[in-house]
């Protein structure tokens, strides 16, 4: 008998919110520019660092909109004791994500450390254990059934509880030294990543992980949290940062 086949494909809908999203950081990346070329040279690194964020999602975003960053992949998802397969997923999987999150996470977690005045230990475990929980997310999206898929998901939920260590007990203790305004925008920027990173993993867990929503719920679920975590964080963190008299990264 062949095996029951279950499958899950974007329509229209996820598409056009691939392009909006694409315009969206498009657009923020060139006010980021903007705004990087008018500030002082000694300010500018934070700039640079957040443009450089929404142009990474910018290009994802192209690649998943234009149908390359992505393909169809299948997944085990019932056999028998004999190893006969009986019920499968087909999926697509936008992989384009995992290439920007791998390159922009790190730069997001860059940025905090950064303004916490964290050391360069600390931030290179911070920005380490991130790129391992995103390609443990990668290898969990390609696994071939779906309890080795669960494995890689534990490993990356793992390297994700110790960037909330990192940040959220050495970068406290870094930023208390401080002036209080610095202190008090560390406080509320890092809780507001918090909770927005907290939601990937979840909507993963639902999505790619249990085939409970379909793709377009998944593309529009990472599309509201994509513009929070990066244009929004990015103007929220620049405005503030411009406003402030002397908060130069201590590099
Ligand atoms: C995955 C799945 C495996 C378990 C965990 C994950 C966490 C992902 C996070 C992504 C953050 C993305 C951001 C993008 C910016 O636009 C890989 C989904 C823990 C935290 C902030």
């Amino acid at each position: 008998d062949l095996p029951k086949v279950y499958t899950q494909f974007s329509t229209e809908v996820g598409h056009k919110t691939l392009w909006v999203v694409c315009v969206v950081m498009g657009i923020s990346s060139l006010v980021f520019y903007g705004m990087a070329m008018r500030v002082p040279v000694q300010k500018r690194l934070f700039h640079i660092i957040t443009a450089f964020i929404t142009t990474t999602a910018f290009l994802s975003y192209y690649a998943m909109a234009t149908g390359a960053g992505l393909t169809i992949h299948t997944t085990t998802i019932k056999e028998t004791k004999l190893h006969v397969i009986t019920e499968i997923v087909e999926r697509q999987i936008y992989w384009a994500r995992y290439v920007d999150w791998s390159l922009t996470t790190p730069l997001l977690l860059l940025d905090l450390s950064l303004l916490a005045g964290l050391n360069g230990a600390s931030i290179l475990v911070i920005m380490f254990s991130d790129v391992v929980m995103i390609l443990n997310g990668l290898f969990a999206a390609f696994s071939y059934d779906q309890a080795q898929g669960w494995g890689w998901y534990a490993f990356a939920c793992l390297a994700y509880l110790n960037i909330v260590y990192q940040l959220g007990y050495k970068g406290r203790t870094a930023v208390s030294t401080k002036d209080n305004k610095t202190r008090v925008f560390f406080g509320a920027i890092s809780l507001f990543t918090l909770v927005l990173w907290t939601l990937y993993p979840i909507i993963w867990g639902v999505a790619d992980g249990a085939h409970k929503i379909n793709v377009d719920g998944e593309i529009i679920a990472y599309a509201v949290l994509d513009i929070l975590a990066k244009p929004v964080f990015g103007f929220w963190l620049l405005l503030t940062h411009d406003s402030m008299a002397r908060t130069s990264p201590s590099i």
